[in-house]
């Protein structure tokens, strides 16, 4: 009886799923699998189901089957019409905003999105996994859109007559489940490599590559500038949020600092170096006050927002930027979910600094429960049913994993440590991890 093994497998139904009952069927599977996994549109996913027995039979593969590929990415051109129809729409538009999603960043179209927004003074507006397509501190970035968007983008966002959505799925979160934009005469132009996207709510669909796209619109609209009126709405609207963002990541005299506060320390020298923070925890208040320097240096899983992804996420980024100081934060929750690839790193030689928070248990969905009206149920660890709290040395567990760890006590001196240990990365390759005072408890 064969036994299957799946090599690649995905929460999501697979783009691509083959069953490999003989060797030399492994010849097109991959290479179609690699198709599938690289495509900008469908970027897989992919599974392939090895039959155990197959597995241990001996083939004669071609040397051709080994030969290395360079992937280059294709990048869609637009269709005549559909360009004509969004180039006009932008032509006549009063009061209008983009939408930077993940896409602008995977088509390396950072570049474009800058050129393109500068010469036009049209405000940026980040989802996500858009964040950093332009750093934070770049006059048009207004910062983080919808549910968790700051002031910025979403007075913008209201009053938007065309809204420009690169690269992104306009989901419930950054359209606030379709009620943030609020302008009778609305008109969505959906640049995106998949055409599912491309026409969602109602858009007009711009199907092509994102950096094609903004490239192509910005030789099409020569000479034309938004009015001054919208300009200064969102240069004010900029001053209004930072002043908002300072408050909120200002130190106080309050006996426990709140998720907004902890993320400050970390993301200040971003300016200077890629970092990136993987975290379920803080989401909502890191999307909005992460200080992002350059594409790519912030990243958060938020297709699923699955917990115990952060660490196992940060070696990823690791890997592809050996380059670049890693900084992961995560909960006590997540952590407890999955914690094990701090030895991967550590067999690796690929230095993280995760920064655990630990209030106790799942912090942000007890907050929600609260919000909701609901009293506090089997979210802290105190609420849940226990005979005995579990007082987990986290500094300890990680230690035995083979991590340089402390245990500290406020998020200045965490700041700090970070800061210091990476120079001691530079000369022993140490690995670090801190658990800051609990703040819920
Ligand atoms: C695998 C998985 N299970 C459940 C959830 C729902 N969920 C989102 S955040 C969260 C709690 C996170 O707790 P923790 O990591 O300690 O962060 P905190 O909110 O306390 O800062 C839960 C249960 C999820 N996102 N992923
Ligand atoms: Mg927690």
């Amino acid at each position: 009886m064969a036994v299957l093994l799946p090599m690649i497998a995905s929460s999501r139904s697979a783009a691509i799923s083959d069953r490999i009952t003989r060797p030399e069927q492994i010849i097109p599977a991959l290479r179609r699998a690699m198709q599938v996994l690289t495509d900008p549109a469908e970027c897989g996913p992919v599974t392939l189901s090895l039959c155990r027995d197959v597995q241990a039979e001996a083939y004669d593969y071609p040397e051709s089957f080994f030969a290395e590929k360079v992937w280059v990415p294709r990048r869609v051109m637009p269709d005549a019409e559909e360009f004509a129809a969004a180039a006009a729409a932008l032509r006549m538009a009063k009061k209008p905003v983009i939408i930077a999603g993940g896409g602008v960043l995977y088509s390396q179209a950072t570049e474009s999105l800058r050129t393109f927004a500068e010469a036009h003074g049209i405000p940026v507006m980040e989802t996500q996994a858009g964040k950093s397509s332009l750093p934070h501190d770049h006059r048009l970035n207004m910062g983080s859109v919808g549910v968790t968007g700051s002031s910025a983008s979403n007075a913008l966002a209201v009053d938007a007559d065309v809204v420009l959505a690169v690269g992104t799925r306009l989901q419930d979160f950054t359209t606030g489940s379709r009620a943030l934009f609020q302008n009778p005469d609305l008109k969505i132009i959906g640049l995106n490599v998949q055409p599912f996207d491309a026409h969602k709510h109602n858009g007009m669909p711009l199907v092509a590559d994102a950096q094609v796209g903004l490239d192509a619109l910005h030789a099409a609209l020569p000479g034309w500038i938004v009015e001054d009126e919208w300009s200064e709405k969102a240069e004010t609207g900029k001053e209004e949020w930072l002043i908002a963002a300072d408050k909120a990541t200002a130190t106080t005299n309050a006996e426990l600092p709140s998720d907004a506060q902890s993320s400050a320390p970390y993301s200040a020298p971003v300016k200077t170096l890629r970092w990136s923070a993987p975290p379920v925890a803080c989401r909502a208040e890191l999307h909005k006050l992460w200080k992002a320097g350059k594409p790519g240096s912030y990243h958060l899983e938020y297709g699923f927002s699955t917990m115990g992804y952060e660490i196992a996420g940060g070696l990823g980024v690791k890997l592809a930027r050996p380059q670049d100081d890693v900084i992961v934060m995560v909960g006590d929750g997540s952590y407890m979910m999955l914690n094990s690839e701090i030895a991967s790193s550590i067999m690796l030689g690929a230095k993280l600094t995760i920064v655990l928070l630990d209030n106790a248990g799942y912090g942000c969905i007890n907050r929600l429960q609260m919000a909701t009206g609901g009293a506090n149920f089997n979210n802290l660890l105190k609420d849940t049913h226990h005979v005995t709290l579990p007082g987990i040395d986290f500094a300890a567990h990680a230690a035995a994993m083979g991590a340089v760890s402390r245990k500290v006590s406020s998020d200045r001196r965490a700041g700090n440590r970070a800061a210091g240990n990476r120079k001691r990365r530079a000369n022993h390759g140490d690995r670090d991890r801190y658990r800051r005072a609990d703040y819920h408890r």
